[in-house]
């Protein structure tokens, strides 16, 4: 279970027998603190988001206005014809990052391993935790409590023994709720999972799953890893074993990543730019490859340059479209190399850095807009041309 291939993982990782992960997830997060600092506002649909008129989209909805449909990133028109007396409130996001910072800082005085997923939520690995308490159930109500004290807000957890099974744990009773997800209990909860809930099971894999008859976890159990990897690739051996309640996936606190990279100090030192272009291909290839499995991609590339002398330079170019892919970083690439003395001087070390990531949010959206406008592929080239 734990021999799984991929660099991804964390390569000489320890991982426990039995781990102890909670996932924490803010109750109607911005909508929430909306009615916090506005309590006329307690116990009305509170909406908040942009205009209805103005093409704008949900961003988050109290309860009381889920009670009529309302959902994240619905046309904001359709939610006020949903409800008509719903209140909309303009986003104030710097509010809510204060206090996301604020629960943040909370979860570490319970473990160092805190693994922010986003704004509202967080996976915290308490196997080892500092107030040294046993049940990981008593510390995710701790936690709970703590979160409302400092901040007036609910917030719901989900505890069990990875990381795929807290999280589903942690919405399965919002708001304001605990589930607990025991080894024994995670075959069963997962049998029932409909598959659009399981990890990496986007909108079109789960169209794909569902007309392969694939409508459960329980029908995942039904499929072997080859089968699976036939119809999603590497995906398939992860649904696999998803199903069977096993994620390996440690929680990773330096959620910082700043960038992502490949570097190679060369096994002699490299004068000829076909050379050098052979090991920067693969490089590319590298990057684009960890870039698409962390689903992220970033606004700048860098491409570094040690020459025999320890020398070293670097090369950056920012754009506003950023770097996905292999092909988005082919484009830029050449004028870096051209702004450096390879291939005149001999080089010991290449690496190519995409930096700058954009946030889990804003790269699942970038990344979602780049398929559809795959569909124009001809006008996309003729921008390129362009620049
Ligand atoms: N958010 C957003 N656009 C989305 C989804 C979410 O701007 N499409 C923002 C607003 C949310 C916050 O992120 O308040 C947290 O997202 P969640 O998915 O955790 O949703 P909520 O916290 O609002 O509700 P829940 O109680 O379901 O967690
Ligand atoms: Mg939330």
């Amino acid at each position: 279970m734990i021999a799984r291939d991929g660099p991804s993982l964390r390569k000489s990782f320890p991982i426990p027998a039995v781990r102890k992960i909670i996932h924490i997830d803010m109750d109607a997060f911005f909508a929430s603190v909306e009615q916090l600092d506005r309590p006329e506002l307690r116990g009305l649909p509170v909406i908040v988001g942009g205009e209805p008129k103005s093409r704008g989209v949900v961003a988050a909805c109290s309860y009381e206005a889920r009670a009529f449909g309302i959902h994240s990133a619905m046309p904001s028109g359709r939610a006020q014809q949903l409800c008509p007396r719903a209140v909309f409130i303009r986003p104030r996001m710097a509010r809510y990052r204060e206090i996301s910072q604020e629960i943040m800082a909370l979860f570490h005085r319970y473990t160092p391993l805190v693994e922010p997923l986003s704004v509202d939520e967080a996976f915290l690995d308490v196997t080892a935790n500092l107030p040294g308490e046993p049940s990981a159930t008593r510390l995710a109500e701790r936690i709970r409590a703590d979160i409302r004290a400092a901040t007036g807000l609910t917030a719901s957890a989900g505890v069990s023994y990875n990381k795929f099974l807290a999280k589903i744990a942690s919405g399965h009773r919002k708001p304001d709720g605990l589930t607990v997800i025991a080894p024994e209990q995670a075959r069963d909860f997962l049998a029932v999972l409909p598959i659009g809930k399981f990890y990496g099971v986007g909108r079109v894999t789960e169209q794909k799953m569902l007309a392969r008859g694939i409508r459960t976890g329980g029908d995942l159990l039904r499929h072997s890893p080859q089968e699976l990897m036939a119809l999603f690739g590497k995906s398939g051996r992860f649904f696999h074993d998803m199903a069977r309640g096993i994620d390996p996936r440690p929680v990773e606190p330096v959620r910082v990543r700043k960038s992502i990279g490949s570097e190679t100090t060369l096994a002699t030192d490299i004068r000829d730019l076909a050379q050098v272009n052979a090991v920067l291909r693969e490089q590319v290839l590298e990057v684009a490859d960890l870039l698409s499995r962390k689903q992220t991609g970033g606004r700048t590339l860098t491409l570094k340059v040690r020459y025999h002398d320890f020398t070293t330079i670097t090369r950056s170019r920012t754009t506003t479209e950023g770097f996905f892919d292999a092909a988005d970083i082919l484009a830029h690439l050449p004028r870096l190399l051209a702004a450096t003395e390879a291939g005149k001087r001999p080089v010991r070390l290449l690496g190519v850095t995409v930096a700058n990531l954009y946030d889990e949010r804003e790269a699942r959206q970038r990344r979602g807009r780049r398929i559809r406008q795959l569909r124009l592929p001809f006008m996309e080239l003729a921008f390129q041309g362009k620049k």
